[in-house]
């Protein structure tokens, strides 16, 4: 096997066990409300953002609370963003004034989540955006995405984007060797002509694995939204990324490469339709469309990333917390059908889907059905089945009619994800 494909199966090994993660946007967006690209879609200029840092006061920002919240939930890693594309750094940048110390704040907020989360035992990922909308070397005039895209001022500007870059490592450097271990770094993103090489990528690869060998990435600092770079390929580049980070959306045959072989993916997935703190978003999915989501990923080989904007103040939203809670209580029953579980041998059935670890298999049962439930291809396979929320057995006379659990639907679905397996005294025979 390829070398780099070999190191990537050995760095991801804890992640593709995971399966479930906390997505953390926060940033001075979180103030005016609507949303984390709102200095770009209203573009807006700089001495008319700049001072959100003198409003950001944090009072509320207790990361122990999110971590725990994110334990509850049943989530195994998270990422927080430590600088978005605006530019403001939730730490103690030494190349940027713009930083969350300089802030009313006045504290490294991610030294305090890093902190928080490796104590509960979660592990920890920093966002970094490759693009800077407020650095002057980072091109404006006709860049599709920058703020100032369209301003005149601007046109012809002679940017030096080698100083960009030279701004760009310096930051990240801060983070990779400055904070400890971290697990995961998760770089956005790549587009149109800023790719790759325009990143000097290669180098900075480099320089992350020499301080933060077993660190893993996404594949945006090679890869855009049209491109998924050499990640799928059977010979990756060394920024290829170690996973694919399809955004929005459960792809419908999970990920491949090449050869046919399932390479660690992870769905990046908002709980409302914003990643930052948008104040009348209110469109959030409900806990049972988050434990489909789930379920669908990890069938698939993937992962679910899920993201939580915190207000300004710090506070996690209600209702984020409320859904939190509940996925949380379906996972403390059921999460031995997510944790270290993947694709089924069998194909996916009618009435739901399988996840399956090893010789367990697991069936969530997301319809009801209007008589049997048909185990297609499955007679003489199915050694016991089992309710997974109690370990109480299903007779095969009930399991030919599992409408006998369906009092209503939301019942149905809490109870769905029973388990086969052997009994322990006939396991290994
Ligand atoms: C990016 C960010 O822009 C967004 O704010 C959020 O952080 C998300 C997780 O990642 O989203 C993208 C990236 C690329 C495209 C669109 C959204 N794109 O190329 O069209």
């Amino acid at each position: 096997m390829n070398k780099l494909i070999e190191e990537r199966t050995r760095r991801t090994e804890w992640y593709r066990d995971a399966r479930f993660g906390m997505f953390i946007h926060w940033g001075l967006y979180a103030i005016p409300a609507r949303g984390e690209w709102v200095r770009s879609r209203e573009r807006i200029k700089k001495e008319n953002y700049d001072y959100l840092m003198d409003e950001f006061s944090c009072e509320n920002y207790d990361p122990k609370e999110w971590a725990r919240l994110a334990k509850k939930a049943g989530m195994k890693y998270a990422v927080l963003t430590a600088k978005h594309h605006d530019g403001f750094c939730l730490y103690d940048s030494k190349v940027s004034d713009f930083n969350s110390m300089n802030a009313a704040c006045h504290r490294d907020l991610v030294k305090e989540f890093l902190d928080a989360f490796r104590a509960e035992g979660i592990k920890v990922g920093l966002y970094f955006s490759l693009l800077d909308w407020r650095h002057e070397d980072y091109p404006h005039y006709g860049d599709m995405h920058h703020p100032m895209r369209d301003n005149e001022e601007w046109k012809g500007y002679n940017h030096n984007f080698d100083n960009y870059l030279d701004f760009m490592h310096a930051q990240i450097k801060e983070l990779v060797t400055g904070y400890g271990k971290l697990d995961l770094m998760w770089f956005d993103f790549s587009y149109g002509p800023m790719n790759c090489d325009k990143w000097k990528a290669k180098e900075l690869m480099e320089m992350v694995r020499e301080y933060q060998p077993d660190i893993i990435t996404d594949n945006r600092l090679e890869g855009s939204a049209e491109y998924a770079g050499t990640i799928k390929t059977l010979n990756p580049s060394t920024y290829a990324g170690d996973f694919a980070s399809p955004e929005q959306m459960i792809p419908p045959e999970g990920i491949v490469d090449e050869a046919g072989n399932s390479i660690p993916w992870e769905a990046c997935i908002t709980m409302n339709n914003n990643w930052g703190y948008h104040a009348h978003d209110k469109h959030f999915k409900s806990d049972k469309l988050i434990i489909r989501m789930l379920v669908e990923c990890v069938s698939k080989n993937g992962n679910l990333i899920l993201n939580v904007g915190p207000k300004a103040n710090g506070e996690i939203p209600k209702e984020s917390v409320e859904i939190l809670e509940k996925v949380g209580d379906w996972m403390k029953e059921n999460s031995k059908s997510i944790y270290g579980c993947g694709i089924s041998e069998y194909n996916k059935p009618e009435w739901g889907r399988f996840t399956q670890n090893g010789k367990f298999l697991y069936a969530h049962v997301f319809e009801e059905q209007a008589g049997a439930i048909a185990l297609c291809n499955m007679v003489g396979k199915i050694k016991k089945m089992r309710l997974l929320r109690d370990g109480s057995e299903i007779l095969q006379s009930n399991y030919w009619n599992l409408k006998e659990f369906a009092k209503d639907a939301f019942f149905f679905f809490d109870t769905s994800a029973s388990d086969c397996y052997p009994l322990p005294d006939d396991r290994d025979s």
